[in-house]
């Protein structure tokens, strides 16, 4: 995979270079004073290679849909139905759909990475048992960092057109790593302090639902699936483009990807995987019952809205139609679930918020994302414990944005600075005083 990817790199970085030299100054769209104040949406300002999002269609992973990746990633052996998410990484960073045994060879190199040093564990008991799992995860990817061979490769005087292979080192031993401290978390809060060895003989994703705890193979195909369908939303998203943000300051992987999910950890994003579980079991409460009716829905959803709420799972900076990654997860629920109450609720929700929140005539997107189905899967095989599912979602994104940093060292990005204004130049601007915009 290293020799591969070192391949396409070369080859891309010398495109890139053409590029720029014919057609450097060409101008690519305009940006609004709106876009400036209200969060950059839709100012193209970066480059991510891995996957692109389409408003309509969702995302595409290295030109591949959802569905094409589950038809065409390698499975497990033993009668796995689901991708790999060792495959989507290959894949993610050549360029190219691996077979068999390339994701083979992905597995078994990360278990040949995947030993944690103890001071991580330490790390992680030093804190509370209240601590929220999130913080914990965070604590655990900062004490790996003591590992970072980029970090120690820069102190020793690397050559910058090599940083690629420190950090290609890093990005594929933290990713090998991130399913035992995990797992640590879970089974230190949830499972008294009870821990589980790894397998040898499994995947990346069955090894993280064994250490859990999680012995079905329901669960196994499941983590294959969830790993696989978060594990990239392109760059601009938060998690993504704070990972390359702080990664551009030549930050080692760990200090990277660390910041990123800081970012996974607020509700807007990856934390409202928790937000919707709680927000369905308040509702059960509120309710009396754990089978609401589409009525029932409505009355809360609106009361929702009227406490000044959002409807967390709901809503998207950028898609306009209902997330393949939902599509992706309500599949897997008919397939495996059909009758579970739980699911079933979050399907009548799919119902009944989108009218809702196209009648407030503000909501860009109504329809729901990833994070609205998530939960409920998770519930229905024990997993009850929603304060933790972002830690999962954050599992998953290490593929994305490591395969990613990978190529910003490889392309020899520079360090991420964009211009701020200040309103008061803002004014002076539009009263005709200043060109704040620097030509
Ligand atoms: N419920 C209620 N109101 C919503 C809403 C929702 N689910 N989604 C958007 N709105 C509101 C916004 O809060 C905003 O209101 P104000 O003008 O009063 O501030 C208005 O609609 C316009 O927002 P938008 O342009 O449609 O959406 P943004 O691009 O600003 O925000 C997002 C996108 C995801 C933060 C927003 O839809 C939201 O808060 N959703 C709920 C939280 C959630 O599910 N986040 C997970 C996203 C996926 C992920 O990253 O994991």
């Amino acid at each position: 995979m290293k020799e591969r990817f070192k391949e396409k790199a070369d080859a891309a970085s010398a495109e890139i270079k053409n590029i720029l030299k014919e057609h450097g100054n060409k101008v690519a769209g305009e940006v609004t004073l709106s876009q400036i104040y209200q969060g950059m949406r839709g100012i193209t300002g970066l480059v991510t290679e891995t996957s692109l999002l389409d408003s309509q269609e969702g995302i595409r992973f290295r030109g591949y849909s959802i569905p094409e990746l589950q038809q065409k990633l390698p499975k497990f052996p033993d009668g796995g139905e689901q991708p790999l998410p060792e495959g989507l990484f290959y894949l993610m960073l050549t360029g190219d759909l691996p077979d068999a045994e390339m994701a083979e060879s992905v597995t078994d190199n990360w278990m040949r990475r995947s030993h944690v040093p103890n001071h991580v564990f330490d790390a992680i008991d030093a804190l509370p048992l209240h601590t929220h799992p999130m913080t914990m995860f965070v604590v655990g990817v900062m004490a790996l960092q003591t590992e970072s061979t980029f970090a120690k490769q820069y102190g020793e005087g690397i050559n910058k057109k090599d940083y690629w292979d420190p950090v290609y080192d890093d990005a594929m031993t933290l990713i090998a790593r991130l399913p035992r401290v995990a797992a640590y978390i879970y089974r230190r809060k949830y499972k008294n302090n009870e821990h589980i060895h790894p397998n040898g003989l499994l995947d990346w994703s069955g090894n993280l639902a064994h250490m859990l705890g999680y012995e079905d193979k329901g669960f196994m195909e499941l983590m294959r699936l969830y790993m696989t369908i978060h594990a990239d939303h392109e760059g601009g998203n938060v998690s993504a483009h704070t990972t390359h943000l702080v990664g551009s300051a030549l930050s080692d992987p760990y200090l990277a990807y660390a910041a990123g999910m800081n970012g996974l950890a607020g509700p807007l994003h990856g934390l409202a995987n928790q937000e919707v579980i709680k927000w369905i079991f308040e509702m059960q409460e509120a309710l009396g019952t754990d089978a609401p009716d589409k009525v029932q829905i409505a009355d809360y959803v609106k009361k929702t809205l009227e406490e000044g709420k959002v409807v967390p799972g709901y809503g998207h900076a950028v898609l306009r139609k209902t997330d393949p990654r939902f599509t992706a997860q309500m599949e897997f629920g008919k397939k495996h679930m059909p009758d579970d109450k739980l699911v079933n609720t979050v399907w009548n929700i799919y119902e009944v918020v989108p009218p809702i929140l196209q009648s407030l005539g503000k909501v860009k997107n109504p329809w729901p994302n990833v994070d609205s189905h998530s939960g409920a899967l998770l519930v229905h095989y024990g997993m009850v414990e929603y304060e933790y599912y972002t830690v999962l979602f954050a599992v998953s994104r290490a593929l994305g944005v490591m395969a990613s940093l990978i190529w910003d060292r490889a392309l020899g990005f520079p360090l991420e600075r964009p211009k701020s204004v200040t309103t008061k130049l803002v004014k002076q601007w539009l009263d005709g005083k200043d060109n704040i915009w620097g030509d």
